[in-house]
């Protein structure tokens, strides 16, 4: 496919080249401007997934390592006709990060590096050690120090990867991961700076508009908001070659102790104020300072979005909600995308007759500890007395 790479902060310009990751000129975040093919329609596409999509997704590819990811469920809501859940917690390793790092791995498998690495809240890890495993890389990953949900540390044990654990939040694990990077070259990193892994995640986009359209507000919990530029991607190169019309509203949802970007948008300002000692349940996106924060507002912005946080209580309440009247399991930090919603109906800021995707980013199962502290009905009996609780009960 034709493109180009732009760097974010200094604006220069390189071949579309595989092996550049940050800007070369500066260190600066690359931007993948891709040209799709014109005569592009859904109609003409095989197979399911991330690589349904291959025409789109920028980089040539000598192995694809995948494990079917993707073709996610589009949950339409139980009591809301034009709300809908893109549940992301049936992928593989049970979160959305499956998607781009089908494309990181065979990226870097095609360029013949040996060893991978990840700095993460948890689900990065578990789906670099999964892949890793697939390709037969060696991969190291990071972690802050007791502050990863048991699912996902569960399953990085399992992949049988490297963990490395650092005292500190998320943010100082990601800038050892940076500096790793640029200092020993031998190392692919599989974070969302690296700007390939993001061509599999616009997959979401992909899939949303070929089931039912341009919904008018794509909801996303957000992190290190790569996943929010990501799709926002998605859907304007279907613009770009006439697919689609228009494209979604991007709003973003950051839980309050986390929430550089929607507290920037709530003042107006361009430029995130980074938190230091960033704190909340929902683990996966306890990040304070968003390596992707540039794309994420330009994203924001051209979609004419927003970004807002939502409290703890209002997470763990709608991660309730979603699993008791929907029937959809998933962790804090995609319940946030939900909290969102319900909070921006209930100020008038959105309304139910809109059409609005939610993107449910990781499985229930990957938080254990969260889910076994909503208020259970659970009783100790006698076997011979289950029928008179079951009778006094109804
Ligand atoms: C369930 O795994 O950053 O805004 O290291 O696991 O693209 O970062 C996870 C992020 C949302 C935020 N929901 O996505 C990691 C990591 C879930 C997540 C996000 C994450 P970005």
């Amino acid at each position: 496919m034709q493109g180009y790479l732009k760097c974010l902060s200094c604006n220069s310009e390189f071949p579309l080249q595989q092996d550049l990751i940050t800007c070369p000129k500066c260190g600066g975040l690359l931007e993948i401007i891709v040209h799709p093919p014109k005569d592009f329609s859904f109609k003409n596409l095989r197979g399911k997934g991330v690589w349904r999509y291959r025409e789109l997704i920028a980089g040539e590819y000598k192995k694809i390592i995948t494990l079917n990811e993707g073709n996610t469920p589009l949950i339409r809501s139980n009591h809301n006709e034009n709300a809908y859940f893109k549940f992301e917690g049936a992928n593989p390793t049970g979160s959305f990060k499956d998607r781009g790092m089908t494309v990181a791995i065979s990226s870097a498998v095609t360029l013949n590096y040996k060893v991978v690495v990840a700095a993460s809240t948890g689900n990065t890890a578990a789906s670099a050690a999964a892949y890793a495993s697939r390709a037969g890389l060696k991969s190291y990953i990071v972690l802050p120090k007791g502050k990863v949900a048991l699912g996902k540390l569960a399953q990085s044990i399992l992949y049988g990867t490297t963990i490395l654990e650092v005292d500190g939040s998320f943010d100082v694990a990601m800038s050892s991961v940076m500096r790793l990077y640029k200092e020993l070259k031998i190392v692919y990193p599989l974070n969302s700076f690296n700007p390939w892994r993001l061509e599999g995640q616009k997959t979401i986009a992909f899939e949303i508009a070929e089931e039912i359209g341009v919904p008018d507000n794509i909801i996303v919990p957000v992190g290190n908001a790569g996943n929010i530029y990501a799709i926002w991607k998605g859907f304007k190169e279907l613009q770009g070659i006439g697919v689609i019309d228009k494209i979604p509203r991007m709003i973003g949802v950051q839980a309050e102790g986390a929430a550089p970007i929607a507290k920037a948008i709530e003042k107006g300002s361009d430029t995130p104020e980074f938190v230091n000692n960033p704190e909340t349940v929902a683990t996966a996106i306890r990040i304070g300072k968003p390596v992707n924060w540039q794309k994420a507002m330009k994203a924001i912005k051209d979609s004419k979005g927003t970004a807002i946080s939502v409290s703890d209580n209002e997470i763990l309440n709608a991660q309730r909600q979603l699993a008791r009247n929907e029937g959809v399991g998933t962790e804090p930090a995609s319940a946030a995308a939900y909290a969102g919603y319900l909070k921006l109906l209930s100020e008038n800021k959105l309304d139910k007759n809109e059409k609005t995707v939610m993107i449910l980013t990781g499985h229930a199962l990957k938080d254990p500890d969260a889910m076994v502290k909503a208020e259970a009905k659970r009783i100790l009996v006698n076997p011979e007395y289950i029928d008179k609780i079951i009778l006094s009960d109804l």
